[in-house]
């Protein structure tokens, strides 16, 4: 399972296309690739390196619950989105502290620099976990995830509930060919702090099994791809969980793949290890508590990963 990774890993290193970015940091890419995990044999979180799984599932019920604002992720103390929203705030008027203009390469070079950013970016993560006004104003990413999946807007002033329907249909037309949800959304695009690099996806079920196909058109394949796929599989097992269904497999396709140029030493660090048998995901069931389980039903507390041996953390700085 693990190889699969390891694999596109490799392959970037050797023979990924240097290619300038939005973020100025260079990457090693590749247009199209497809990566199969079967979601019976493990759960599918990297043992080459340590993934903290706490983060992706609280990154996961964020979404589910529609929710676009980093508040619930920092009383979760979950940091990867706070670049996103701390780059709006320091570009607003209502910013007055030290210039932030392109934190992202400066604290990469500048120590003192580096340091005024992490007392700033302190002070505005206080700032939304105890002020209400601030946090609606700063602390919304726009209509990313959440927002698209649980309450698309339709022309007619209605939203759609795209993964409820989803849901609904896996339940009383399991060969739908039309198992889609999309992030994807045109009009909003512009407007969100991010757009969805994950933009697309679709269920399968077979024999009992439940898959998961992923589109994912932008992948940064050292910090972002190891949280991506194991959030999928999470959201593929509460899926099957909620339909009575077993897991089949997570097919995790992508548009362009890339390795930041900034991340290869860290990439090769990562490709001289060899990877232990992956660990599994126990899920707290609600059958028996209630007929309808409901995707806003589950708690953090209700998964938990066992048997995960990884290896060291690998840092690495995510471009902005
Ligand atoms: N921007 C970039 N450049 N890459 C991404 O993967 C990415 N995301 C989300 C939004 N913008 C992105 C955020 N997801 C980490 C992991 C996932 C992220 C952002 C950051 C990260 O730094 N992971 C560290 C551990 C972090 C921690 O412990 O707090 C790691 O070592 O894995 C793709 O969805």
């Amino acid at each position: 399972n693990e190889l699969q990774y390891l694999t596109l890993l490799n392959k970037l290193v050797t023979e990924g296309n240097f290619k300038e970015d939005r973020t100025k940091t260079g990457t090693y890419s590749l247009f199209g690739y497809q990566m199969r995990f079967d979601l019976q044999e493990n759960f599918p979180l990297l043992t080459t390196k340590k993934v903290p799984f706490r983060l992706i599932a609280s990154e996961l019920l964020w979404f589910l619950h529609g929710d676009t604002n980093i508040k619930y992720l920092l009383e979760n103390n979950n940091h990867i989105w706070d670049e996103w929203a701390f780059l709006n705030y320091v570009r607003s008027t209502e910013y007055t502290g030290p210039d932030m203009t392109d934190f992202g390469h400066r604290v990469l070079t500048n120590l003192d620099f580096k340091h005024q950013y992490e007392l700033e970016h302190a002070k505005f993560v206080q700032k939304i976990l105890t002020d209400e006004q601030f946090s609606q104003r700063f602390g919304n990413l726009g209509p990313v995830y959440g927002k698209q999946w649980r309450e698309w807007q339709s022309r007619n002033g209605e939203t759609i509930d795209q993964l409820l329907n989803v849901v609904m249909t896996i339940k009383s037309n399991p060969d739908s060919r039309r198992l889609i949800v999309s992030a994807w959304n045109p009009e909003d695009v512009p407007s969100m702090a991010l757009p969805p690099c994950h933009s697309l996806f679709q269920f399968y079920v077979l024999d009992g099994k439940l898959s998961c196909q992923l589109y994912q058109r932008s992948g940064d394949v050292f910090l972002g791809v190891p949280f991506n796929i194991a959030s999928y599989a999470l959201l593929t097992h509460i899926v099957a969980d909620i339909c009575d269904l077993e897991v089949g497999e997570l097919v995790h396709t992508f548009g362009d793949v890339h390795l930041y140029a900034n991340h290869v030493d860290q990439a090769k660090m990562q490709l001289a290890r060899t990877p232990n048998a992956g660990p599994q995901l126990r899920i707290n069931h609600f059958s028996t508590q209630v007929n309808e389980p409901n995707l806003f039903d589950y708690q953090l507390t209700d998964f938990n990963i066992v048997n995960y041996h990884p290896q060291n953390t690998i840092k690495a700085p995510v471009a902005i």
